[in-house]
């Protein structure tokens, strides 16, 4: 087949397989290929009439003639246009390359695979044995900066979407699979990779993914299989409450999506009095049908609606002592400051005296959520 046919390539946004093809044919600098956006919930018939047996993207089209599954696409480009080759000359290199490939596919992504879709202890375990195989993989690199050498190749085009992907669901999941620590030439290559001008240009957009991933993980693990969570959010509050702030930190850590409606407090809406009639206060969350007053309740319900990103632990002893601490600071801490600050004499010099306290106490904990959750991001 000349390389001057046409080129016409089936994918989908979001597909890290299509990604891979996409990389490749830019690295080629084939840039006028005709691109085809599937809708995996409807393919096209002639999806379905290129890929008989998988139905599935990526299929590149090429003078007619289809190609199916990514690593057989990606090495026919390789040797059709020879310009930048992916794979190397000698034999026996390229055998390596291929085996580097095959290990990302046949271990490395199930691995990865069954970390983003396990919760609690079975996570644990996952991202145990997805380290350790992460780290047979970066021996792979062997000390060069790309499997390919000094620039991309065939490896790398295979795998490199994992330097994307896993920083993503490691945000969406609030847990930590690649870190420096562990896996420091795996994170170096990761770096290295997204560095390069023809991988950036061409990954998909960074908000538009990380909410794709959150929907795609909620399917995997049944997070959001409580029918409740697909319904609507909206939060009444005001700007100036730090009740309704930490609500907000826990909607924004779970990228749960929501309205945000303002509430005038010397001029209550009635839908806040309606909603919250025994505090008649916010935050006040409304979910589909339901509403729900008291930011710590609120907090506790949306840990339990959506699991992702969890919020409390899972033993119950340290759910309990989370929730001592939370109470204590509610109950004690808060009344000594606002004592202090609106206090005189004696009285305010008591406050004082009890917020010490008190903040002697809690300090550590607090310290160590405000690390953990990264809150100043929101
Ligand atoms: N091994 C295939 C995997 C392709 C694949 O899983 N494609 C997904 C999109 S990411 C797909 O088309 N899914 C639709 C389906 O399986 O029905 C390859 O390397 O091309």
């Amino acid at each position: 087949m000349a390389a001057g046919e046409a080129v016409k390539l089936f994918g989908m946004w979001a597909s890290p397989y299509a990604l891979r093809v996409r990389w490749a044919l830019h690295l080629k600098g084939i840039e006028y290929y005709e691109y085809e956006e599937e809708d995996l919930r409807n393919k096209s018939p002639l999806l379905l009439q290129y890929n008989p047996v998988y139905k599935q993207i990526p299929v590149l089209v090429h003078g007619g003639k289809p190609i199916a599954q990514s690593l057989v696409i990606i090495e026919y480009i390789d040797e059709t246009w020879k310009n930048n080759p992916l794979l190397p000359e000698d034999p026996y290199d390229r055998a390596i390359a291929r085996f580097w490939a095959k290990f990302a596919e046949e271990k490395c992504i199930p691995a990865i695979f069954s970390v983003f879709s396990t919760v609690g202890e079975d996570q644990d375990k996952a991202i145990k044995e997805a380290r350790e195989c992460l780290k047979v993989f970066e021996g792979g690199l062997n000390g060069k900066k790309f499997f390919g050498g000094d620039s991309l190749g065939f490896t790398d085009i295979v795998a490199g979407w994992f330097a994307y992907w896993v920083p993503l669901n490691e945000e969406v999941l609030g847990r930590t699979l690649v870190d420096e620590r562990d896996l420091p030439v795996l994170k170096r290559w990761f770096q290295d990779l997204l560095d390069i001008d023809a991988v950036k240009e061409i990954l998909p957009p960074r908000e538009k993914l990380l909410a794709h991933l959150q929907g795609f993980l909620e399917k995997l693990t049944g997070s959001s299989s409580n029918d409740m969570a697909g319904e609507a959010v909206k939060l009444l509050g005001n700007w100036a409450s730090p009740f309704v702030l930490r609500v907000r930190w826990v909607l924004r850590l779970k990228r749960i999506e929501y309205e945000y409606v303002e509430e005038d407090l010397l001029n209550k809406s009635p839908r806040l009095l309606q909603s919250n009639p025994v505090y008649k206060k916010v935050p006040v969350l409304l979910h589909g049908e339901k509403s729900l007053a008291e930011s710590l309740m609120i907090v506790e319900y949306l840990d339990e609606t959506w699991k992702n990103n969890p919020m409390l632990p899972e033993d119950p002893y340290e759910r309990a002592t989370a929730r001592f601490w939370a109470k204590y600071a509610d109950e004690k801490l808060l009344p000594a400051i606002l004592g202090a600050a609106v206090k005189t004499g004696e009285d305010q010099e008591k406050c004082i005296k009890e917020v010490h306290a008190a903040m002697a106490h809690i300090l550590a904990v607090t310290t160590a959520f405000l690390m953990d959750f990264q809150v100043h991001e929101i």
